[in-house]
């Protein structure tokens, strides 16, 4: 995922130019990470690069045995989670992978990054957001109707799918929270403070949960992505600023992005864990695991990042959690039978290779079981960087695309997704991390109406309400005159809209 004027930049969203937004400060689990020297054994080398590991154990077993390998081997184990038989380890042995895979009752162990635990000097500007103007808000406040919040009136994403008729209906239940896993949630916002469920955040940035009091929070500098993305599923309907598209749940925030931007995989695992074990009926996932763009699963490390995040979602979702995610913002089709990635690894040096995406995923928007959300812009059609794939993609919702290619229809007045962002302002992002967001909104109506409702369940029925969307043949999106993709497959299912549109309406009517 390239990012304006920068190589980093994995969260989901695309900023003014194109390319996709996102970009932070650093890392400070690099002090704390160093395993002591006098644990490490003497015939064990320990003068590599510190870096961090998930070694995942045969039949989710055995990890009390190899937690004393990991031991032997150099490691120190940071997290633990049994349930999967998932250990995340730190070690500064440059033979520890091949060293653990060697040992009886482990099945896969692969360093999650290839740049060391230790900071990195950077600081970057998110370019990616465009402002709200003050002549917006004061041209959407008297646009406002009776109901409306005063910055409704430039959301067009909402009655794009129906989400204000079925606030008509009902807003969704306080008993449903959907976790953010992302960059962090700024809780204080006034728009986000009414809904938020501190008991079910967390900052999962070290592989280990913290829940320190506002631990979850973006620091000074950090991205608003996950702000952002927070308030387009539950901004509270208060007479203030914006709506969510379900305004009546909960949100929480797990924080699992270093300041560098990164979400690396122990972080991850965490964060569906932590999401799994205490109460959360939807997460939502606007980003993709670093630092490979596709983790091809024949390679020993890249695959025990497949099979841990894996182990981590499906633990997740038999814990109840329905889990939504971001197709990506490559304008790739990840159901071709090649494509080119030209960005991995992303925290070193990355290198050109051509990969298969059914044998290298896309995690965690690939993994079976995840919901993959593809964008449209605001005249309904695929937006012009939106992933696509018949088979892969399974539903498509709102995320925005260049207003000069999608135009919204007044008073709205950009083609990009206005919701929150930090320090209580709103902005303007685009991106299949904007729609993710709105299909979970939808989930979370669909869980309120049906509590009891199992995740398999509740897919059936987003699947089934969404609005069949054909086809968009020829796609010539920036109007060159050449095609920009081929959607592939028919009226109810297909590569660029899935099973169609989600459908809020016919989540709390059903
Ligand atoms: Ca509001
Ligand atoms: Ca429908
Ligand atoms: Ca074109």
């Amino acid at each position: 995922m390239a990012h304006l004027g920068t190589r980093r930049g994995r969260v989901l969203a695309l900023p003014v130019g194109l390319a996709l937004t996102a970009s932070l400060g650093f890392l400070p689990v690099g002090a704390a990470s160093a395993a002591p020297a006098e644990d490490v054994p003497a015939a064990v080398a320990s003068d590599g690069p510190n870096l961090s590991y998930v070694v995942n154990t045969e039949g989710g077993r055995h990890t009390a045995k190899v937690r004393k390998a990991i031991a032997a081997a150099g490691g120190t184990v940071v997290a633990s989670y049994d349930a999967i038989g998932v250990i995340v380890v730190h070690s500064k042995n440059p033979a520890f992978a091949e060293t653990i895979r060697a040992v009886k009752g482990v099945q896969s162990a692969g360093s999650t990054r290839t740049a060391p635990l230790a900071p990195v000097a950077t600081t970057e500007v998110d370019e990616a957001s465009q402002p709200l103007t003050a002549a917006e808000a004061r041209a959407a406040a008297e646009a406002a109707e009776d109901g409306q919040d005063p910055l409704e009136p430039m959301q067009w994403s909402l009655p794009a799918i129906k989400a204000d008729k079925a606030h008509d209906i009902t807003l969704g239940s306080s008993k449903v929270t959907v976790a953010v896993i992302d960059t962090g949630v700024d809780d204080t916002h006034p728009d986000l403070a009414p809904n938020f469920d501190r008991a079910a955040s967390a900052n999962c940035v070290t592989g280990k949960a913290d829940t320190t009091e506002g631990s979850w929070r973006p620091a000074q500098g950090e991205s608003d992505h996950g702000t952002h993305v927070a308030g387009t599923i539950a901004a509270a309907k208060n007479g203030v600023g914006v709506t969510g598209v379900a305004p009546g749940v909960k949100v929480s925030g797990i924080k699992v992005s270093n300041p560098d931007g990164f979400f690396y995989t122990e972080a991850v695992v965490c964060g569906f864990m932590w999401a799994a074990d205490h109460g959360v009926e939807v997460t939502n996932n606007s980003y993709y695991v670093d630092p490979w763009l596709y983790n091809c699963k024949n390679d020993p490390d890249q695959g025990a990042l497949v099979e841990a995040l894996q182990r981590a979602t499906r633990y997740a979702e038999r814990k109840g959690t329905v889990n939504v995610a971001a197709a990506g913002n490559s304008a790739h089709d990840l159901a071709a039978d090649e494509i080119t990635d030209t960005t991995s690894p992303n925290d070193t040096t990355p290198v050109d290779r051509v990969v298969d995406p059914s044998e290298c995923p896309d995690i965690p928007t690939m993994l079976p079981g995840v919901v993959t959300v593809s964008s449209t812009g605001a005249k309904d059609l695929k937006a012009s960087y939106s992933n696509y794939g018949l088979g892969v993609v399974d539903i498509a919702a709102p995320g925005g695309d260049r207003t000069e290619y999608q135009t919204p229809e007044a008073p709205a007045v950009n083609g990009r997704i206005l919701s929150t962002t930090v320090n209580g302002g709103y902005n303007y992002k685009a991106g299949t991390s904007m729609a993710s967001p709105h299909a979970a909104g939808v989930v979370a109506l669909i869980k309120s109406k049906h509590p009891h409702a199992t995740p398999a369940m509740v897919k059936a029925l987003l699947f089934a309400q969404a609005d069949d969307r054909a086809c968009t043949n020829p796609y010539d999106i920036n109007g060159d005159g050449a095609v920009d993709a081929v959607c592939e497959g028919g009226k109810r299912h297909n590569g660029f809209y899935g099973t169609g549109l989600v459908d809020a309406l016919d989540a709390v009517r059903w």
